[in-house]
């Protein structure tokens, strides 16, 4: 099977833009903080901020998604004040750039100027339990949602990881909250779901959901998936984050078949390669050159023809 959508076209409604998903797409990751479990500190300067966040565009991404609070297990949470302290300027310096920018925040007062600096998505990883009116925001302003489901808070989502069923508990915790989207007045191409891989999840857990991942993309909602270099890898693999590459790019092209829509990575290049690889053997297989749109992704500078 490969990693192109059958059926009917699929987009992903982000303000004024429309995202494609006819095949995955990468959301590239920057993080603004001093203390994300795998590049705290790297970008925290604006400077290097900006730059990472338009490296990350020329390497292919088709969304920017930038935090400025971590989330990693047991995590402190930061004020809303020093989110957005962190984010503006990134914001400000990025506000030209080519591919919607969507913002890792579960804050109303950070989402709010968030989009009023021009972001286009806010990526809630509580699934609006931390802020129900998250939804309204995106309904008035018709920014794209991503609703991801965490057990519990970061500091206490370890605690816990037993499941009856995971994949049914995911999936039902985001249909309700997909539900209170729409009930809010969010249209349905706006709302994507995540199922959290890592927060308050098993390392079977994990693994589990990524197997079974067609039955949340079965909720028919634009799929979000984030292995990229978390710590179920390390147990599977025995080494660190900066050393999980390879194996965050195994794990999303096994969810991307199985209906992940955007993959939310670290390294951008190495999952733009993996995809057109993929694609153009695809392509090949099915005789379908929409497998293969090298004119639809940027090339990264100075890459050789
Ligand atoms: N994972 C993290 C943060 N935000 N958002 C979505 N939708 N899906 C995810 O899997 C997800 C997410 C954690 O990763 P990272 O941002 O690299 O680390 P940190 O939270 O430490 O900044």
């Amino acid at each position: 099977m490969g990693l192109s959508a059958v059926g009917p076209a699929r987009t992903w409604r982000t303000g004024d833009r429309e995202i494609s998903l006819e095949s995955p797409v990468i959301a590239g990751i920057l993080n603004v903080t001093p203390d994300s479990f795998s590049d705290g500190g790297r970008f925290s300067e604006p400077r290097k901020a900006i730059a990472r966040g338009r490296q990350i565009a020329a390497e292919g991404a088709a969304i920017l998604d930038i935090g400025a609070e971590s989330t990693r297990p047991g995590a402190d949470p930061v004020s809303a004040d020093e989110e957005w302290a962190r984010l503006e300027p990134v914001l400000r310096g990025l506000r030209d750039l080519p591919i919607p920018v969507s913002v890792d925040t579960h804050k109303l007062e950070v989402a709010e100027r968030a989009v009023n600096a021009g972001a286009s998505a806010i990526n809630d990883v509580t699934a609006l339990r931390a802020d129900p009116a998250l939804a309204g925001l995106a309904a008035r302003t018709g920014v794209g949602l991503v609703l991801m489901h965490m057990r519990g808070t970061p500091r206490t989502m370890q605690l816990d990881t037993d499941y009856g069923d995971v994949v049914a508990e995911v999936r039902g915790a985001l249909a309700d909250a997909r539900r209170a989207a729409l009930d809010a007045g969010c249209e349905p191409d706006q709302i994507a779901v995540d199922p959290g891989i890592g927060f308050g999840k098993s390392l079977d857990g994990n693994l589990e959901l990524l197997a079974r991942l067609d039955e949340i993309a079965s909720l028919g909602a634009p799929v979000w998936v984030g292995p990229s270099r978390k710590s179920f890898l390390g147990a599977l693999l025995d080494v660190g984050p900066a050393e999980r590459v390879t194996a965050s790019v195994a794990a999303c092209l096994a969810a991307a078949r199985r209906g992940a829509d955007v993959l939310r990575v670290h390294d951008v290049r190495e999952m733009r390669q993996a995809l057109d690889v993929d694609g153009a053997i695809e392509a090949r297989r099915t005789g379908d050159v929409r497998g293969a749109r090298p004119s639809a992704r940027p090339r990264a500078a100075g890459g050789r023809r």
